[in-house]
């Protein structure tokens, strides 16, 4: 049997690819397990990962074929669980481009959203149909949406059932870029090189202290952000960096 997620290593690029297009990528538990897997366990000298998918659908959200057999303390597990490997993937190793296709709804949105990039083809179409199921949220979107999109629209989302175009999708926050069909992992790639270019440390800042200074009080923030920009301006590489934009041999901004 074919994995449900199946990686592929390229250098300093990690290929995650969900790989269960016959259910159009719809997350069972093996699925989001077979991700906490790979997230827990970056391979030496990867520096970027790309996730992508099978099919023409990024993901169908949550298996529900699963959730009728779960009763209350086992749907309670189930949710935390999925907070457990969001978080792998949000606060793990390497910084994590998701290229997006299709549908990206209820618990294929809560895996987009703790990704650090997510590059939507001209397909995308976002949505939190839970409302409309008579459920809610469980894998961290009423955390992680509402500071793509703010609270006023994910709500709307849930209470209309409506869905989201990749177009308005890259102004409302839920992706930073938009391709054409077929283009999202030719420019997923193109990031993900770009991001793996980067000091480690300026990686690990922005991947885990800016989301906590975002959750932070002003005074807390400014503090850790004081503290954040003295590390890395000491670091060894950050001080070859500047000096090699001093002395012409680094790139200008926009280059
Ligand atoms: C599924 C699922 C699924 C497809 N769970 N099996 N998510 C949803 O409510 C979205 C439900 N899915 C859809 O609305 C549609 O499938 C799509 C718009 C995504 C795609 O439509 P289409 O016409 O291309 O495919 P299809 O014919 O609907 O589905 C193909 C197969 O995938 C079919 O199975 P088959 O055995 O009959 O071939 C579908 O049953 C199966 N399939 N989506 C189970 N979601 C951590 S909490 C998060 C809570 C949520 O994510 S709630 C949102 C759930």
């Amino acid at each position: 049997m074919a994995a449900l997620v199946e990686i592929e290593q390229d250098g300093e690029l990690l290929f995650v690819k969900l790989n269960r297009p016959q259910k159009r990528n719809a997350v069972n538990d093996a699925l989001i397990l077979a991700l906490e897997a790979v997230f827990s366990d970056m391979p030496d000298g990867v520096k970027c990962a790309v996730l992508h998918s099978e099919g023409d659908h990024f993901s169908a959200g949550l298996d529900l074929s699963e959730l009728q057999e779960r009763d209350i303390i086992e749907g309670l597990h189930h949710s935390r669980m999925w907070h457990r490997v969001l978080d792998k993937i949000q606060f793990g190793k390497v910084p994590v481009v998701a290229v997006l296709k299709g549908a990206c709804v209820g618990g294929g949105l809560e895996i987009a959203s703790a990704c650090h990039i997510r590059v939507a083809e001209a397909s995308t179409f976002y949505a939190l149909p839970e409302g409309q199921r008579g459920i809610f949220v469980g894998g961290g979107a009423s955390v992680r949406l509402p500071k793509l999109i703010g609270m006023a629209r994910m709500a709307d989302m849930m209470f209309t059932g409506r869905t989201i175009s990749a177009e308005e999708g890259v102004w409302m926050g839920f992706s930073q870029y938009v391709t054409m069909a077929g283009e999202g992992l030719e420019k997923g790639i193109e990031l993900a090189k770009r991001i793996a270019q980067n000091a480690p440390m300026t990686n690990y800042a922005l991947m885990h202290v800016l989301p906590r200074i975002a959750d932070s009080s002003q005074s807390e923030g400014l503090l850790m952000e004081s503290l954040m920009a003295t590390i890395a301006q000491s670091s060894p590489e950050a001080k070859q960096r500047l000096t090699d934009f001093l002395e012409g041999r680094a790139k200008k901004v926009g280059q």
